[in-house]
């Protein structure tokens, strides 16, 4: 069993991702389930309030964003075509387009009175009502320019054509599949598994490319309590910090945020500032030492 830790909710589509790629590393791991919407009290213990889901834990290491829990996984199951920053520039445009204009295309056209009723039907109507009233609000203050209505379904559309039209081989950039499989994958599957839209209609290899991707699984998981995660990292000693990186701001107390959507702050003093992630160490009572992993690309370091 890897010691991996996911803090994740069964809607959520970045989870997804991450829980497809645990299927195809074949990897044991925790799972911590948490609300899909704050408060999220482990979450502010372990990440210092980092909004977003999901979130790894290995021991005392906190690891934000799925780039750094992608990058967790490959190095666990030496799978290094999860990372990044190792695959071509091609492939690394195509994931950021993925990752958050087709991301947020898939979500909005995809989100309708069907889906509202789901999750009343799954959780309640007050809990269905205060999930829609903080969307709206971080929407509100969210950074990103997205299209609305019939211009997102366009979107999703001509990008199904897209993948439609890339896919000679069984994968989207060769005959194995690499990052971008997943973040191609975990929106469509927001729009065909849980809002049941059947837009793959027309597009017969998507479709096989989207069974072949389900056929992952998700590892297998065992069920956490958010203590009893917070007790491992309480036993645990962050490991230590990667060689190299710069950054002027180093040893000092700063804040590092989302530039895009969910932008809550998280502080602590920055002990790494490497080419691909950044790492604060927070001291918190509950756990004692703690690092907290995040991406370099589209987070924001300032002076506390
Ligand atoms: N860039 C982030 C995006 C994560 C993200 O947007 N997650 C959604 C859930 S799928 C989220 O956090 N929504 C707000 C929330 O759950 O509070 C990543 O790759 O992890």
């Amino acid at each position: 069993m890897s010691d991996l830790v996911l803090f994740h909710y069964p809607m959520s589509p970045f989870s997804e991702k991450i829980r497809a790629m645990l299927g195809y590393a074949n990897l044991s791991w925790s799972s911590v389930i948490v609300r899909e919407m704050p408060p999220r009290p482990e979450l502010n213990i372990l990440a210092g309030g980092y909004r977003k889901v999901p979130v790894a834990q290995l021991g005392a290491d906190i690891f934000c964003d799925t780039r750094t829990i992608a990058a967790e996984i490959a190095r666990l199951a030496d799978k290094p075509e999860l990372i990044l920053e190792q695959q071509p520039e091609d492939v690394q445009a195509f994931v950021e387009a993925v990752d958050l204009d087709i991301f947020m295309a898939c979500v909005i056209s995809a989100s309708d009175g069907r889906l509202l009723r789901k999750l009343i039907r799954e959780t309640s109507l007050l809990h269905a009502l205060r999930f829609l009233k903080d969307r709206i609000s971080m929407g509100k203050k969210s950074r990103v320019k997205t299209v609305r209505g019939a211009e997102a379904k366009d979107k999703v559309m001509a990008h199904l054509a897209d993948l439609e039209r890339r896919l000679d081989h069984d994968f989207l950039f060769g005959t194995t599949p690499c990052i971008a499989d997943f973040s191609a994958y975990h929106g469509l599957w927001f729009v065909c598994e849980l809002a049941g839209k059947p837009w793959l209609r027309d597009f017969p290899k998507v479709g096989s490319w989207m069974a072949r991707m389900k056929a992952f699984g998700h590892g297998n998981a065992q069920d956490l309590s958010a203590d009893e995660a917070i007790a491992r990292a309480r036993h645990a000693e962050p490991r230590e910090l990667p060689s190299g990186g710069d950054n002027e701001m180093l040893g000092t107390e700063v804040s590092v945020a989302p530039t895009d959507y969910g932008r809550d702050p998280v502080t602590g003093t920055l002990v790494h500032a490497g080419a691909r992630e950044a790492i604060l160490a927070r001291n918190v009572p509950e756990t004692g030492p703690l690092h907290v992993h995040f991406p370099k690309q589209g987070f924001r370091i300032k002076p506390a």
